[in-house]
């Protein structure tokens, strides 16, 4: 890693404001910590882009009740073994069951799984959480 560079920043009055209030409510210790994740949001919106590896989580709820859509779900995964790298499943009550999804991969692949299983019926909400393989950053 190549050694800490520092450099100003010129904010308009208003600006500055909202930022040092934006710091505040997020739990920055200060402007450079927030001033770095910043950069780095792009830089993984980048990433992904450019279509390099990069890591995530699906996460997604669903009824428990539906037998098939259990098995459904289990056979799109077997299907992107090389994108999935962990998977979690908790029964979160009588109802309702809650499955993290681990992945990393090309984006392409990553989107295309994770669209496969939000829109399953009987999902009722999934999300994608996307983030980076931390190489390069
Ligand atoms: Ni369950």
């Amino acid at each position: 890693m190549a050694g800490l560079v520092r450099f100003g920043i010129s904010l308009e009055g208003d600006l500055s404001k909202q930022f040092d209030a934006l710091i505040k409510r997020k739990g920055y210790s200060n402007r450079s910590e927030a001033v770095r994740d910043l950069i780095r949001q792009d830089l993984v919106g980048q990433q992904w882009q450019d279509g390099d590896e990069i890591a995530g989580a699906i996460t997604f709820i669903y009824d428990h009740h539906k037998r098939q859509l259990l098995n459904k779900i289990t056979d799109i995964q077997h299907d992107f073994q090389k994108v999935i790298i962990s998977s979690q499943h908790i029964h979160l009550d009588h109802d309702n069951c809650l499955e993290i999804v681990a992945v990393k991969g090309r984006p392409v692949e990553v989107l295309k799984l994770a669209n496969l299983l939000k829109t399953l019926k009987g999902v009722k909400h999934g999300t994608l959480g996307i983030t980076s393989t931390g190489k390069g950053l």
